[in-house]
């Protein structure tokens, strides 16, 4: 098998300074590592031969910078993206940390946050656009409720709605080259949020003033938490033409948001998602929203953020030999992976219909037929192990 587990800039690996520069705080305990400059982060990105960075707006300039202090900044990370050659991937705003957010921000009941919200988002699309990022997130972390009784749910929505159509008017006044992607999560840090999964957030977006500039930022630890499969998810979001971005990760079901390297727990489900996301030609970053364990210390950090990409491109490996097996491709004609592909009845007409309701079926017999999924499935599994005669 012809494998490439060395990353190039075509890959699109991207990485959030908020990610493999996580401290290690937790609820339960304080940081357990030293941070990184934004500076010496993007030079670390560059050792491993990652493609992008992205940030949040507070993890570049920390809230309270004097302008000076906000230019050195600056000043220093556009040297190390020059240097380095990595690209800005993805921009956002921190719209959850400080406590004037506690009860949401664009649906916060305090009308004078909403606007200190969107105020906020504003600036942080201005150094979006300064650093030539094409993607512009918002998680709602905070958009969300504990107490039902709290929020009239349609008005927060109309809310939400509000701040995105008014978000994207910018934009296009500014001309700047910029879309947006919607990331769900369907708790924590509040007890039930708002666009909770991969579809509520497809179906809000259609109701936007301008559908075509928002899309999703689709995360697998979110989807997993929600029991939902992120497979299926990322699947719809491409078919919709919706799948703008995504974060690559790995979680436990049932859990709180783990974060944990891409390829670290649900191998089989990941390698679902690669093959899916190479079988589709996605073309935008892969992005890993996650973080080294937090015991994990020194240059661990950058072995986690290297392993991520090497899983990735492992599994791309494997899903290539997975499609070209023969093997595989006689499983799938004979479960008829290829039939579904075929239209059922094409487009309605009386005489078709007339003709369709004339026809004789035999059910008995086309319940007698074997769909070969079992063969089909264990060849994953031996691809993956590299039972394969490879
Ligand atoms: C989370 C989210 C965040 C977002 C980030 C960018 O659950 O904490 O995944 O990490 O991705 O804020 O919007
Ligand atoms: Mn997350
Ligand atoms: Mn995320």
């Amino acid at each position: 098998m012809s494998e490439r587990l060395t990353p190039l800039p075509e890959d699109k690996f991207a990485f959030g300074l908020w990610t493999i520069g996580h401290l290690g705080r937790d609820p339960f305990g304080d940081a357990t590592r030293p941070p990184i400059s934004p500076a010496d982060f993007v030079r670390g990105l560059g050792r491993i031969g990652a493609w992008g960075v992205s940030f949040h707006d507070d993890d570049l300039v920390p809230p309270g910078a004097t302008a000076a202090e906000a230019g050195k900044i600056k000043g220093d990370f556009r040297s190390a993206l020059d240097e380095t050659g990595v690209v800005v991937s993805m921009a956002t705003t921190n719209l959850f940390w400080h406590p004037c957010f506690k009860d949401g921000a664009f649906t916060s009941n305090d009308p004078e946050v909403r606007r200190y919200a969107i105020s906020k988002a504003l600036r942080a699309i201005d150094t979006g656009a300064e650093f030539g990022a094409p993607t512009f997130v918002f998680w709602g972390g905070r958009e969300g409720v504990e107490s039902a009784a709290s929020k009239y749910p349609l008005d927060a929505l109309d809310r939400y709605r509000e701040a995105l159509n008014y978000l994207s008017a910018y934009v296009k006044d500014q001309g700047y080259q910029l879309r947006f992607a919607i990331e769900p999560k369907p708790n924590e840090p509040r007890g039930d949020t708002f666009l909770p999964t991969i579809g509520h957030a497809m179906a809000f977006i259609q109701t936007l003033d301008d559908p075509s500039m928002v899309g999703l930022n689709p995360e697998v630890a979110h989807e997993t938490m929600a029991g939902l499969s992120f497979y299926q998810g990322v699947a719809q979001a491409i078919w919709q033409e919706k799948l703008f971005h995504i974060d690559l990760n790995d979680q436990k079901i049932g859990r709180y948001d783990q974060d944990l390297r891409f390829g670290s727990e649900g191998i089989k489900d990941d390698f679902f998602l690669v093959r899916l996301l190479e079988l589709t030609g996605y073309s935008g970053p892969k992005h890993f929203d996650s973080r080294p364990y937090r015991n994990e210390y020194g240059d661990g950090i950058w072995e986690f953020a290297a392993n991520s990409m090497k899983t990735y491109l492992a599994l791309a490996a494997k899903a290539r030999a997975f499609n070209s097996d023969p093997a595989v491709q006689q499983a799938a004609e004979l479960a008829g992976v290829n039939a579904l592909a075929e239209p059922t009845v094409g487009k309605f007409s009386t005489a078709s219909a007339a003709a369709l309701k004339a026809e004789k079926f035999d059910p008995e017999k086309l319940a007698a037929r074997n769909y070969f999924n079992e063969r089909l499935d264990q060849l994953v599994i031996d691809h993956i192990f590299g039972l394969n005669n490879k």
